[in-house]
């Protein structure tokens, strides 16, 4: 072991549809994540992949809400999409050099600029250029973003990744490995159920309770026997009076959120769900790691 610093973080890879995002993702982390990215509740937000080095570990994280939705969608997957955007501390935004920029891109480059998470724009597909038409291609897109760093690569051919990959670990912020070394993803949808029953308690508190509330999933499964799916759930708080608030007179309010909850979860899941709630107290949970760890992304 060197005495190098461990970095670490969180990477939002967002583009149009076909750009190469998984394939992407299928060369950094290998093989075992293609398992997960074609199943039909991959259109919500979660951990895609975890790439560790001895020095760093990578998390990259899926936001596919974040494509100009072909229907309606929902106002609340925009509203994961986009505090996942916030919430990462570097977005991809990987277009298709092949193509150059369109219609779709625009959408993603107002999302964008909503947000001050840094962003690389990584063009792929170099391998089907000639050397003279890359630059005009980055140019384009460079009137539209002041992008940190733009990173041509072939995912299919791996030409450039791992200049790539360098880049990124330049710009994480130093920090802990927070999965072990041998796991590649995450349950996908425990991060969903959790900010399902976030979004209950913050609509339902109003501005009474700050948004940097936690929901942690403790158990999310089905009992023996039973055809309900049973979720476990802690919302986490940093002040007591923050609790009474949560819980409301007589547990009204508790109730309320996990009567709508349980609701959205059951569509979600697409099973009865049997939902229960907690309430702790927890000062200082805020602090990164800690809350990396033991609430949103625990396994
Ligand atoms: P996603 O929808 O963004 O996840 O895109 P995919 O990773 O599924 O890729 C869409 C298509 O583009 C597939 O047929 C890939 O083989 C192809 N593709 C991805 N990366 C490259 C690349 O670097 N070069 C070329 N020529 N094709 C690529
Ligand atoms: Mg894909
Ligand atoms: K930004």
């Amino acid at each position: 072991m060197s005495n190098r610093e461990h970095k670490s973080g969180f990477i939002s890879i967002i583009g149009r549809p076909n750009v190469g995002k998984s394939t992407f993702l299928n060369r950094v982390i290998g093989q075992k994540i293609a398992i997960m990215s074609d199943k039909p509740q991959t259109t919500r937000n979660k951990v895609q992949g975890v790439y560790t080095q001895e020095d760093a570990q990578m998390i990259f994280i899926d936001t596919p809400g974040i494509h100009k939705p072909k229907h309606k969608l929902g106002d609340f997957m925009m509203k994961v999409a986009q505090n996942t955007l916030r919430e990462v501390d570097l977005i991809l935004f990987m277009v298709n050099a092949d193509e150059g920029y369109g219609r779709g891109d625009e959408f993603i480059i107002e999302k964008l600029k909503e947000v001050k998470t840094p962003v690389f724009l990584v063009v792929n597909k170099i391998d089907q250029l000639q050397p003279d038409e890359l630059l005009p291609i980055i140019e384009q897109y460079r009137e539209f973003y002041p992008f940190k760093e733009i990173v041509p690569i072939s995912a299919l051919e791996g030409n450039n990744v791992d200049r790539l990959l360098e880049q990124i670990k330049l710009l994480l912020p130093e920090g802990p490995q927070y999965y072990p070394a041998d796991q590649v993803t995450d349950h996908p949808e425990r991060f969903i159920v959790s900010e399902l029953i976030r979004e209950k308690v913050l609509h339902l508190t109003r501005e009474e309770i700050p948004h940097s509330i936690a929901v942690v999933i403790d158990k999310m499964s089905k009992d023996d026997n039973k055809d309900v799916i049973h979720v476990m759930a802690t919302i986490v708080v940093e002040r007591d009076s923050q609790k009474g608030i949560v819980i409301g007179k007589q547990g009204k309010l508790l109730k309320e959120v996990g009567k709508r909850a349980r609701l959205d979860i059951e569509n979600l899941l697409g099973s009865k769900v049997f939902l229960e709630l907690w309430v702790k107290v927890q000062k200082d949970w805020r602090n990164k790691s800690i809350h990396l760890k033991d609430f949103g992304f625990r396994d």
